[in-house]
């Protein structure tokens, strides 16, 4: 691992990819964007502001679920999802504020790899580094490397993207494409690893950087009969380098093999698909780069949103949840303690409302944690239910920037970033 002087870092800027992308798209066409796997045409329709909205493809056929993660999937604790495995809410009631490794969610566009540590490189590289002009100097760090330089731990969840997509249809009769999840795509894990920025500098970061792109080591993303190559998706500079975490522990164990043992890159509050597992080589860039994860997937598409799809997604929205099986029974007369999370990308939990009548009148929630960024607020609330039958439970948080949970989600064709109340069934005897 070569030494190099350390440049002067950049002031961590507010990261605006609305702003960037149009930026970084207006490049592409000038010549000065790289976009491997990306068609042309993809491109012209991001760019065509007037364009009318195009078809996508549909998901790929879905590989044989017990074949894909490596850890035991236990039917009380996950819902199997094709290469994926949603937590099951009702499994969380009794953990801690973080989620334990075994009850973690899965998702996984194809394979659990199992790497060995000791045989594992990152190799950083791109026109973003420095060195003589037109000279590729690709630099390496291995394990032992990693594990050398200054440590951080922070608390965070994971949540992908689509978590909650299914109550677009259940809710609001809309018709998405993707893993129909819950709200079981998310967990809270403490992580340890280096900062990103570190090696970044320490790889010899040019000032003309501007996107990082990491990669994993799993196998090639097949979609509609095509291949995406790897999984990989740009961060802005700004991003990677203000709190953007190269991960090897997991709630104080080596990172598990199916979240990405043994370095995952960790971006707090962002979708889920920014932190890619097995993290294999990371390009550094000093012109925009495109990958199906920032065109394809990953924006708004749909007739609320630009014709030509919104900007990449970042930060997480809002959401709330029960630590309840869907059609819970309760006996009727029995004094209940109702408990659940709330956590939003936008800062910590500042308030929890919840129903219990269906959404006619509304109580605080007590909170069980500080409002804190990038994790959760746990909540709970005593309940006595008076009258047997069928009614739902609803929660409603606000996030400490002042969101609150809508009734209604803003629909998108492939069903990211559901953020309304969800009504929970539930069986009074
Ligand atoms: N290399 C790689 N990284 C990946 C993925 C993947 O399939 N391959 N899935 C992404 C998505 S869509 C999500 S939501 C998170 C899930 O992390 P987890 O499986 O550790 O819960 O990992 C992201 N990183
Ligand atoms: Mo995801």
């Amino acid at each position: 691992m070569p030494a190099s002087p350390v440049p002067s870092p950049r002031p961590a800027t507010r990261v605006d990819e609305t702003a960037y992308d149009r930026r970084r798209l207006r490049q592409w066409l000038a010549g000065d964007a790289r976009a491997d796997g990306v068609s042309r045409r993809r491109l012209l329709t991001l760019l065509a502001a007037t364009a009318a909205a195009t078809a996508l493809p549909a998901p790929g056929p879905a590989r044989a679920a017990d074949t894909s993660i490596v850890k035991p999937l236990p039917p009380e604790w996950f819902i199997q999802r094709g290469t994926n495995a949603e937590t099951r809410w009702e499994a969380l009631r009794g953990t801690g504020h973080h989620t334990p490794n075994e009850l973690f969610f899965v998702r996984n566009h194809t394979t659990t790899p199992v790497l060995d540590a000791q045989d594992w490189r990152l190799r950083l590289w791109g026109s973003g580094l420095r060195g003589a002009p037109g000279e590729d100097r690709p630099v390496e760090f291995g394990y032992d490397d990693l594990r050398a330089l200054p440590a951080v731990t922070r608390t965070a969840f994971v949540e992908c993207a689509g978590n909650g997509r299914s109550h677009y249809t259940t809710q609001q009769g809309e018709t998405v494409t993707g893993t129909p999840w819950t709200l079981g795509a998310i967990g809270v894990a403490r992580w340890r690893g280096v900062r990103l920025a570190d090696v970044l500098r320490r790889a010899g970061l040019s000032p003309y950087a501007v996107d990082v792109q990491p990669r994993g080591l799993d196998a090639e993303y097949v979609s509609g009969g095509e291949s995406l190559g790897r999984v990989r998706r740009p961060l802005p500079l700004a991003k990677a380098l203000d709190d953007v975490l190269l991960a090897y522990e997991m709630n104080g164990e080596p990172l598990p093999y199916d979240h990405g043992h043994p370095v995952r890159v960790l971006v707090p509050s962002w979708v889920g698909i920014a932190s890619i597992k097995w993290v294999g080589d990371i390009e550094v860039s000093a012109q925009p780069l495109f990958s199906p994860w920032n065109t394809t997937f990953y924006r708004l598409f749909g007739p609320s949103h630009p014709p030509q799809g919104s900007a990449p997604l970042t930060r997480q929205t809002i959401k709330s949840a029960f630590e309840l099986a869907s059609g819970a029974t309760f006996p009727v007369g029995e004094g209940q303690v109702l408990h659940g999370r709330s956590w939003s990308g936008a800062g910590g939990i500042a308030r929890v409302e919840v129903s219990t009548d269906g959404g006619t009148s509304w109580r605080p929630a007590r909170l069980h944690d500080r409002p804190r960024a990038d994790t959760w607020n746990r909540w709970s609330i005593p309940w006595k239910p008076e009258t047997p039958g069928t009614t739902h439970l609803l929660a409603r948080a606000t996030d400490t920037a002042g969101h609150r949970q809508p009734d209604v989600a803003v629909p998108n064709t492939q069903g990211y970033l559901f953020d309304a109340v969800v009504r929970h069934p539930v069986t009074v005897v």
